[in-house]
């Protein structure tokens, strides 16, 4: 791995409107962090009272290099932070899901009707022999009862492992393999694009090389219903009919598993990372409330599926232990037409928006003149999370969705960490390009190869040098691995991701450490010359690769989505090589230009640049299973 290097540093800023500072959970974001750093134990102790517990915690963190453990010796039980806490509250018939299909139908459902469904659900689950420490697989479609079925899990202390409704036969068999799992809950069918995707085929296929699974749970969504194979497969509604209504929560320890989670593996094979009780709990609870500034009146939609660290923690746990209102919707962004999200957002008063700059891209390409059909006055704060939002998606989510009037957290974290760990905190000023600082809470910072940290300007490891709550514990079967993230760096977590600091301390995500372009000597960051492309009104999307070259070691590589109604063709190759040489100088410049029409990504909208290295090189591309289809 190269040494770090030079990065141009965007330098626009946005200034919020003071009211929205004044007004947030964490209204001084410099002295909320001084507080942090002064007494980190002392700050999450007091995050921690704020929920219920069964037993108090001993001590708040035990840290033996590498293994962390939080609220040592704490008894709690995430579901009844999300659901018991709150009926007993004053929450009981403030809605906690809703639920949109693609068809339109939508699903109210309040605390008490979740907790209700959940405590049923867990009767049903142990009917089957699901105990504590046993492993769930939830392999379902966007559905009030995927949500279900993981908060069942966590009331009975079973461990879950959600796998993406989108993901196929031999991705699902090894993660129920790797996992262990001894019951599958599933449903007959998703729906997406008015088309029907037959999961309970999927999952047969699956099960065929899936030894460890004893019964099935299905959810039968279609009519007629299809027949069950009594042998090996239950009900959904069978199962919850003929369970007690109530259910204890079991209590446990801080530190017993909650769920394993498999990363996307955007740059490599998938790994089992496993969270635990007490500090997921906190870290999340924390974040959502805090970063997204959540009031007892917002309805917060996150578009993720709970099949990622997104969904799980702001989707599930986090927005739900806080007791706000949360949206769901089955189906895609562009479906019926691209402004299907907008209507949406208008109809349910959506007041927290949180998203993906695949999506954000994605609605660029399709035009401003779509959201501006719709009245989105009610959305109050919006977010993106999982790669880096260029500088010109930033501007257009700024204006075109927020009105110019939204603040935007850009939130950098990853399924290791758990709960976010950078962002530009509700009435800070915004820089376009940057996710922001560390939250309170977190210590990052960019260094060398041997921990150092490096200059502002220069481009460096993003690293965190202290545990925190919901860090992950381990990598499930694997805890070599686990060590990995901890001894590449000395003293340091590290992320594999790029990054660089300004002045202020604002940081700058520049891409995946492994996707690093070496040429003529500079390394060159997938990020910047990404963004640069897009900075172009005829680009869409970008990614880049570095291909080998007898003299420069290395040259850029750009394929380029385009934006609708732009022509690709010679002129505008020469067009865009002005363009990044303008704004990056000449090193950055792309060699060659490909126009596609769309990039490969993960399942979860990420770039895999990895798969158009390996095409263009002719190489093998390594484990594809989260590729999208
Ligand atoms: C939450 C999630 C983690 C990787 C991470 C980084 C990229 C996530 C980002 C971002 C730039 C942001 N990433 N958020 N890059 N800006 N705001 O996405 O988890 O699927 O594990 O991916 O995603 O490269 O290391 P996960």
């Amino acid at each position: 791995m190269a040494e770090t290097f030079a990065v141009k540093l965007e330098e626009r800023c946005y200034y919020p409107d003071p009211r929205c500072k004044a007004a947030a959970w964490t209204p001084d974001y410099t002295r909320a962090y001084s507080e942090f750093l002064h007494d980190p134990d002392g700050f999450w102790d007091q995050v921690a009272r704020e929920l219920d517990w069964f037993e108090p915690w001993d001590r708040v963190k035990e840290w033996n290099y590498p293994y962390a453990k939080w609220f040592v010796n704490g008894r709690l039980n995430i579901a009844y932070n999300c659901l018991d806490r709150h009926v007993t509250g004053g929450r009981r018939d403030k809605p906690a899901i809703i639920w949109h299909a693609e068809s339109g139908e939508q699903q109210v459902l309040t605390y008490e009707a979740l907790h209700h469904e959940v405590m049923r659900f867990a009767n049903g689950l142990s009917s089957l022999g699901v105990g504590k420490g046993e492993r769930v697989c939830i392999y379902m479609p966007l559905v009030p009862e995927q949500i279900v079925a993981m908060l069942a899990c966590a009331r009975l202390g079973a461990v879950h492992s959600v796998v993406f409704g989108g993901f196929g036969a031999d991705a699902l068999a090894m993660r129920i393999n790797d996992a262990d799992a001894k019951v599958l809950v599933t449903a007959d069918v998703g729906y997406r694009r008015g088309k029907t995707i037959p999961l309970r085929e999927i999952v047969n296929d699956a099960l065929t090389r899936t030894p460890c699974v004893e019964k099935t749970v299905v959810l039968r969504r279609e009519i007629p219903a299809a027949d069950l194979d009594p042998a090996r497969e239950v009900d959904y509604a069978e199962l919850v009919a003929r369970a007690a209504p109530d259910c204890p929560a079991v209590s446990m320890d801080s530190e017993d598993p909650l769920f394993i989670l498999y990363t996307s593996g955007s740059t490599g094979a998938p790994k089992g990372i496993v969270h635990t009780c007490g500090g997921y709990m906190v870290g999340t609870y924390y974040t959502a409330r805090h970063d997204f500034d959540i009031k007892e009146t917002d309805v917060l939609w996150c578009t993720a599926d709970p099949g990622w660290i997104t969904g799980h923690s702001y989707i599930v746990y986090g927005p739900l232990a806080v007791g706000t209102t949360v949206v769901i919707a089955e189906g895609t962004p562009d479906y019926p037409d691209p402004g299907a999200y907008w209507q949406l957002v208008q109809d349910l008063g959506v007041t927290i928006f949180y998203t993906a700059p695949t999506a954000i891209r994605m609605f660029m390409r399709y035009g401003a003149e779509w959201p501006a059909k719709y009245d989105l006055s009610s959305l109050r704060v919006l977010g993106s999370v999982g790669e880096p939002l260029n500088p010109e998606a930033f501007e257009w989510y700024y204006h075109a969705i927020g009105g110019g009037r939204c603040p935007i957290v850009d939130t950098w974290w990853q399924t290791e960490t758990g709960m976010h760990m950078i962002t530009t905190m509700i009435g800070e000023p915004m820089r376009p390009g940057f996710a922001g600082k560390p939250i309170p809470g977190a210590v990052v910072d960019v260094v060398d190869r041997r921990g150092n940290p490096v200059p502002p300007g220069t481009g460096g490891f993003l690293v965190i040098k202290e545990p925190w709550p919901s860090m992950l514990r381990t990598v499930h079967g694997n805890d070599e691995r686990y060590r990995t993230y901890w001894n590449t760096i000395p003293g340091c977590y590290t992320a594999g991701d790029l990054a660089v600091k300004d002045e202020e301390g604002y940081i700058m995500v520049l891409g995946r450490a492994d996707d690093l372009i070496v040429v003529a000597g500079h390394n060159i960051g997938t990020a910047e010359v990404e963004s640069a492309l897009v900075s172009h009104e005829a680009v869409a999307e970008a990614a880049v690769i570095g291909k080998p070259d007898a003299l420069k070691g290395n040259v850029i590589k750009a394929f380029v989505t385009l934006r609708v109604g732009a022509t690709p063709g010679d002129g505008l190759v020469d067009e865009l090589t002005r363009h990044v040489k303008k704004s990056l100088g000449p090193v950055a410049v792309p060699a060659e230009i490909e126009f596609m029409d769309r990039l490969p990504k993960t399942r979860s909208g990420k770039i895999m640049r990895r798969v158009l290295k390996a095409r263009e090189l002719g190489m093998d591309p390594g484990d594809i299973s989260t590729l999208e289809e």
